[in-house]
């Protein structure tokens, strides 16, 4: 709508004009561009909070119900309130809570959202990336990147449940999905379970040109193990907390030191027992897992107390300050990455 008030006969006018336009399909920009343009960012996600164990029962229900094969990925959608029925989290991103069973295998296909996976519960399942295998236990962090084959499969005697964080509402706004499956279920393993974690993971890499170089050279790693990344961080805290952050690493692609996947990033904060974080706001939708530790949220004027395992939504433009009761350590990935590509992102330290 317009600000202005308008006379009466005027806005008779223009609505018989904008009911004689629509058959055209046209329609005014000047009744919809204070909403389009907005002088702050106006996200339609809201604030919100899972407790793990409430997920986890309905996961374990769905585990009665449904295969992990017949359902291709036995997920539960972290459904924003404020976006029902979209399968998003945020306006651009998606999350997902995803059990396979033992035994169960949840079969190869690639497509073009990009995926991380930051493990919940359960040690010893694998996902196989392109033909590698990365096996993996709590916290621990993993890629799918765009267009990679991705097969998981549970080989171990418990179950186990990861949190699914994809790019799939920014894709489908471009209208760029593909997806591919294969007869196979199940890729064939090509190298030595997380290979490229040690040839890429710590600063090396094969000579390029050689055999042994077969990750893509703009994105060599996909497995981010928590006990390197929780050590880092262990080191980082010796030293002064940042205001608003504490202590905070962003997991890089080492082959750029950009973020992890075009779309996403990933990062690990501690905040020290019994202090608090000043209050920020960043442009990027944010979904946060509590990985240790007890704290409350403050997100604009709501308060969430954190509990482990716990996870929570933070919307574009969200003042967030945190407070720690005991050291509290915290997993999150937001669309900054892919707003920093298209000259977006902005934040504000308040
Ligand atoms: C997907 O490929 C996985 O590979 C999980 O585990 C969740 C949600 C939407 C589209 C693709 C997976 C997904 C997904």
């Amino acid at each position: 709508m317009i600000s202005i008030l308008l006379p009466n006969d005027q806005r008779e006018q223009l609505d018989q004009l904008y009911a004689a336009m629509r058959p055209d399909s046209l329609t005014p920009l000047w009744e919809v561009l204070a909403a389009l343009v907005s002088p702050t960012p106006n996200s339609p996600a809201i604030a919100h909070h899972w407790r793990f164990g409430d997920a986890r029962r309905h996961l374990m229900r769905a585990g009665d119900l449904i295969s992990a094969e017949q359902a291709e990925r036995r997920v539960l959608i972290l459904e924003n309130p404020g976006l029902p029925g979209e399968s998003a989290i945020t306006a651009s991103l998606y999350a997902g809570l995803q059990m396979i069973l033992p035994g169960e295998v949840a079969p190869a296909h690639r497509h073009t959202q990009s995926a991380l996976r930051f493990v919940m519960e359960g040690e010893g399942a694998y996902t196989t990336v392109d033909g590698e295998r990365a096996v993996m236990r709590p916290f621990d962090l993993v890629l799918t990147p765009s267009w990679q084959w991705h097969d998981h499969g549970n080989e171990t005697a418990q179950p186990m449940i990861w949190l699914d964080g994809l790019d799939i509402p920014t894709v489908r706004h471009f209208a760029a999905s593909f997806a591919e499956k294969t007869d196979k279920p199940v890729q064939a393993r090509l190298v030595e379970d997380d290979d490229s974690l040690s040839r890429y993971g710590r600063n090396l890499r094969p000579l390029r040109g050689s055999v042994a170089d077969r990750r893509p050279a703009d994105r060599p790693l996909f497995h981010y193990p928590y006990a390197d990344w929780r050590r880092s961080l262990a080191d980082m805290a010796a030293g002064m907390p940042d205001p608003h952050l504490a202590h905070a690493l962003e997991f890089i692609n080492p082959a750029d030191g950009g973020s992890v996947l075009p779309t996403i990033a990933a990062q690990v904060q501690l905040v020290p027992a019994g202090t608090a974080t000043r209050p920020r706001r960043g442009s990027d939708g944010a979904v946060y897992v509590v990985v240790e530790g007890r704290g409350t949220a403050r997100i604009d004027d709501r308060e969430i107390i954190l509990l482990p395992r716990d996870l929570f939504v933070l919307p574009s433009w969200a003042t967030l300050s945190l407070k720690a009761e005991t050291d509290l350590v915290l997993f999150s990935y937001s669309d900054r990455a892919a707003q920093e590509r298209l000259e977006l992102y902005r934040e504000e330290r308040l």
